[in-house]
């Protein structure tokens, strides 16, 4: 009985060599060559194709392949009662923080305008720092880390998140959405993606930020109403934006963003899962189901993360 790695289009070997030597004896069945469905009791997922969860009928763990789960809980044909589990780790919370950091200090340290001055050969050491105070939207393992590297960096950092919590630096809450935003010029989206949460970054809310406000979405794409930042970016409420995330990835040639001089890109790089780092908790979920033990990083499937 073994492990289902079903990623299409992605190279699995990393994943394969790690998962091999750290133990050989269990069965790896990469999708689409799936030999015997029945000896899969765990499956390691990114962007599946739905539905086909149900060919496996001893499937007893389903494991996302990074941090997020709503590529996962998309699935209208996903087992019912499997439990799922996420990726925490170290080195991803590290490399999430650091393109957060950087972002956030580009920004201040206006890295963009002194390019430009250095193309048109002008030296203007007029107002160097933009003032900022950072808000995290999203304080779970990743969201935390950030406010707590920011804050020990000395920035002024907030956090929002659903519910009441004892936090170490000021944190708002449900229905205190408005006053946070008022605290910040910074915006940083750290959100699961879920019901609730899609769409979350509108022209409403965008609204309610202090003029110029900067944005960061490193969650996900469909967090984001990518008509409306424009907007928000001709009106001023939003002064530009680093995204990591989009709605349709890759970013489709004609997307107005490429155009958009205010708006810097990545292509979903902003941290990696590294199988080196996650294929252990991966084996470790593994061994624990088979004991039916506690697993390790499972998600609530009611709030979706
Ligand atoms: C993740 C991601 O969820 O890479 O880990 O987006």
């Amino acid at each position: 009985m073994g492990l289902a790695i079903i990623s299409p289009g992605k190279n699995m070997d990393a994943w394969i060599s790690n998962f091999q030597s750290l133990d050989p004896s269990i069965p790896i069945q990469v999708y689409p060559d799936i030999q015997d469905p029945l000896s899969v009791e765990a499956a390691l997922l990114w962007n599946h194709p739905p539905g086909i969860l149900l060919e496996f009928p001893n499937l007893k763990l389903i494991c996302s392949m990074g941090a997020g789960v709503d590529h996962i809980l998309k699935d209208p044909q996903l087992p019912e009662h499997t439990p799922i589990t996420r990726i925490v780790d170290e080195k991803l919370t590290w490399s999430m923080t650091n393109y957060v950091v950087m972002g956030v200090l580009n920004h201040h340290r206006q890295l963009v305008r002194y390019q430009q001055q250095q193309r048109e050969k002008r030296w203007d050491m007029s107002s160097p720092e933009i003032e900022v105070s950072i808000g995290v939207l999203g304080v779970g393992a990743l969201g935390n880390d950030i406010v707590d590297k920011l804050s020990y960096m000395g920035f002024k950092v907030s956090g929002f998140g659903k519910s009441p919590k004892i936090m170490s630096y000021p944190y708002y809450f449900g229905s205190q959405l408005d006053d946070f935003l008022q605290q910040i010029n910074v915006l940083v989206c750290m959100l699961p993606l879920t019901a609730e949460t899609e769409g979350y970054l509108n022209l409403e809310l965008f609204k309610k930020c202090n003029p110029g406000t900067y944005l960061i979405n490193v969650a996900r794409g469909k967090h984001l109403n990518e008509q409306e930042l424009l907007v928000a970016l001709e009106r001023g409420y939003i002064s530009g934006a680093l995204l990591d995330v989009f709605h349709v990835e890759p970013l489709p040639s004609n997307h107005p963003f490429w155009e958009e001089e205010r708006i810097m890109m990545t292509p979903h790089i902003a941290s990696v899962t590294n199988p080196n780092a996650a294929a252990p908790q991966i084996l470790e979920n593994f061994r624990r189901m088979k004991m039916s033990q506690p697993l390790i990083n499972q998600i609530n499937r009611i709030k979706g993360y």
